[in-house]
């Protein structure tokens, strides 16, 4: 925590220098200046053009979906006579894009998206760069976001985009999951900006009956595991012979996958399988309230009625979590860790700000005017009290 202060405060006070000094330290680069972690309009352009044209096709299906999926759940303004409420997108939005262990264009899709929908217009991107990053520009370059990408990462890139340098805006609000210390960092300058969620290890609840095929099942716990060997798997089923044949084909499966070193550390470590009866495993779910809520069960429309705390919940054979992670169209930043009690998955609104239009007319003052008043006297605020006293009828003044 003290390491990752202390890379903020330097940020904050020495700007690019600092900026360039960490990410060279950290993840061994030779930047000599700022210039030098700037990604061109056209190196993005040039990481769209080598894309395959499948590739290409998949990018674009993706973003439709998400697009027509947000554009479907815009917060209205509400415009009464006398009290509306209205939306402002934010003026620049931050993204933090992962590039460690792997790369995530469709994590660019899932951020940059919603915020597009809202309105935002000024974008900045960080993003760390260890190995071939294109597919990450190449998704950037769809979107349409070809200026101020910068090729940082870690806590250095969180301080340099939520107070700014000579080279990186400061923006409202960062976005995007990214590891341990990029977390303590967020952490750290919530507060200064906004931030979304801290994402935690991902996770998957399952709850399915003995009606879907076994290997569906299996593979969408690999599915989860393969992300991080801390990576929480949940299996609830009603029927133990049901879990014991999903048991014996993680078993037999697990030796034939390209992923399977962090696939059997997360099984080992952080697999559950829970059977119980149907209303203990509603319960257990409602507790746990994991990221992701997969219901494969031929009750799935009772069941899913009693959801109440997920990050998102798919329901349905074909609904599977990885669908989700791509192409079904609501963002795949949700909230973890049981962190879906309290917050929510990110949406456009989540790049908005808001405020109340109060414009009461005469007749209502007439009316409201000495309720006011008197709440005003009873909190010893007489100068409030006077400020709506003073409009009554000696002082008339008729609005247009
Ligand atoms: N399951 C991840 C998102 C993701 N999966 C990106 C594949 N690529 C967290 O929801
Ligand atoms: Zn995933």
């Amino acid at each position: 925590m003290l390491a990752v202060q202390n890379i903020i405060n330097d940020v904050r006070s020495q700007g690019d220098a600092a900026v360039v000094d960490y990410t060279n330290r950290f993840d061994g680069q030779n930047y000599t200046n700022a210039e030098a972690f700037r990604v061109s309009p056209d190196r993005l352009k040039a990481s769209w053009d080598e894309l395959s044209p499948e590739l290409q096709a998949s990018l674009k299906t993706t973003k439709a979906r998400i697009e027509a999926y947000e554009r479907s759940i815009l917060y209205q303004d509400m415009i009464g006579e006398e009290i509306s409420y209205v939306y402002h997108p934010l003026e620049v939005a931050g993204f933090y894009i992962p590039g460690g262990k792997a790369l995530y264009p469709s994590t660019v899709l899932m951020t940059v998206v919603p915020a597009l929908v809202a309105g935002v217009t000024n974008f900045v991107v960080t993003t760390p760069v260890f190995a071939d990053t294109s597919i990450t520009f190449a998704a950037l370059y769809l979107c349409g976001v070809t200026d101020n990408v910068f090729a940082i990462g870690g806590a250095q890139a969180i301080a340099a985009m939520a107070y700014g340098t000579e080279t990186i805006p400061q923006v409202d609000k960062i976005c995007g999951p990214g590891n341990a210390f990029v977390a303590m960092a967020k952490r750290l300058v919530n507060g200064d900006v906004a931030i979304d969620a801290i994402a935690g290890p991902s996770e998957i609840l399952l709850y399915v009956d003995d009606s879907i095929p076994v290997d569906a099942i299996v593979y969408d716990i690999f599915a989860q595991a393969e992300h991080d060997q801390a990576a929480r798997t949940f299996l609830l089923c009603e029927s133990q012979s049901f879990a014991d044949k999903i048991a014996a084909r993680i078993e037999a499966l697990l030796p034939t996958q390209k992923r399977r070193d962090i696939i059997q550390a997360s099984i080992t470590n952080n697999h559950y399988s829970i059977v119980d009866t149907r209303e203990h495993l509603i319960a257990i779910l409602n507790e746990i309230a994991a990221e992701h809520v997969s219901i494969q069960h031929r009750d799935q429309d009772e069941i899913v009625a009693q959801v109440q705390y997920a990050g998102a919940v798919f329901k349905g054979y074909y609904a599977m979590e990885a669908i989700g992670d791509y192409v079904a169209g609501p963002s795949h930043v949700l909230p973890t860790g049981g962190t879906a009690r309290f917050s929510h998955g990110l949406t456009s609104n989540d790049f908005r700000t808001a405020n109340a239009v109060i414009n009461i007319q005469h007749a209502t003052y007439d009316q409201i005017a000495p309720a006011g008043e008197l709440l005003a006297e009873a909190e010893g605020l007489y100068a409030h009290q006077a400020s709506i006293a003073i409009r009554k009828a000696e002082s008339p003044y008729d609005e247009k």
